[in-house]
């Protein structure tokens, strides 16, 4: 048997070996023990345990198995993770409305205009600050990513210092630093995300997760038969989790790619409290 832990809508490419399967076996994936949320608070809806099932029916044919190996395969790396001390940062908090129990991404609904700009090419890393007791799946448009690493945090004291900052506010230097809820050393990513490019994330509960973006770039192709094809700037999309109810209530939110040089006014959440 074989394990992994996958989120809704994350992707792994697995290599299955069915050379050895008797003729009439059947393979059944299952979602092993994972209720929903996982991991998190204990599920609250049905576990469902047969996801997919193979039924090793045929014989080979075309004589002899010429794939490849799994041992001999050779795959693309990614680029590897450099992040630099200026590296630029963006929190994106998971906040759960204390009465409502909507979902926004820093208290801000969806529907409001997009408050991050984003240079074109430029390289960022964004922490996703999950004080919440469920992990979300966290899905990025347009750009791949790679996890850099996650942190344990004191997710009571950060909730309910994130309160106060809202209830009194925002006033920008109020806003409770990160840093001061770390509660233990950077974990680096498990062994089955390391040196992957992803476009989905596990965000865990009560840690931040940190993703590197390598580049924020947008497809600038003009395609000749299709006047206004490439990208237009300033250009916007979207992130959000990846569980249905969430991002439809409310964890969802735009950012803005700029022209390089262009770095828009009203950058609101980019850089508060890492003192660069
Ligand atoms: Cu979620």
């Amino acid at each position: 048997m074989l394990n992994f832990l996958i989120s809704p809508a994350e992707r792994y490419d697995l290599i299955v070996d069915f050379s050895q399967m008797p003729m009439g076996t059947n393979i059944t994936l299952t979602n092993y023990h994972a209720p929903v949320h996982y991991p998190g608070m204990p599920g609250m809806g049905p576990v469902i345990s047969e996801i997919m099932q193979f039924r090793v029916t045929k014989r080979l044919s075309g004589g002899a198995d010429r794939t490849t190996p799994p041992k001999k395969l050779k795959l693309p790396e990614p680029a590897p993770i450099e992040p630099k001390p200026h590296t630029r940062r963006r929190e994106w908090v998971t906040y759960q409305h204390k009465l409502f129990g909507t979902m926004t991404f820093n208290a801000v609904p969806f529907m409001e205009p997009s408050q991050e700009f984003i240079e074109a090419g430029s390289t960022e890393i964004w922490e996703y600050i999950n004080p919440n007791h469920d992990a979300h799946p966290m899905h990025v448009h347009l750009v791949n990513f790679q996890v850099l690493n996650r942190q344990p945090m004191d997710a009571a004291a950060y909730q309910a210092d994130y309160e106060k900052w809202l209830d009194g506010g925002r006033k920008p230097d109020d806003r409770p630093v990160l840093a001061n809820y770390l509660t233990g050393p950077p974990i680096p990513p498990d062994p089955d995300e390391a040196r992957s490019d992803k476009d989905t994330f596990k965000s865990y509960p009560e840690t931040v997760t940190r993703i590197f973006i390598q580049e924020f770039s947008p497809p600038t192709d003009t395609i000749a038969s299709i006047p206004g094809s490439g990208t237009e700037f300033p250009a916007t999309y979207v992130h959000h989790c990846h569980i249905l109810e969430h991002e439809d209530d409310d964890l969802m939110r735009p950012w803005t790619i700029v022209r390089h040089g262009d770095r828009g006014v009203g950058d609101h959440n980019a850089g508060h409290g890492h003192g660069h």
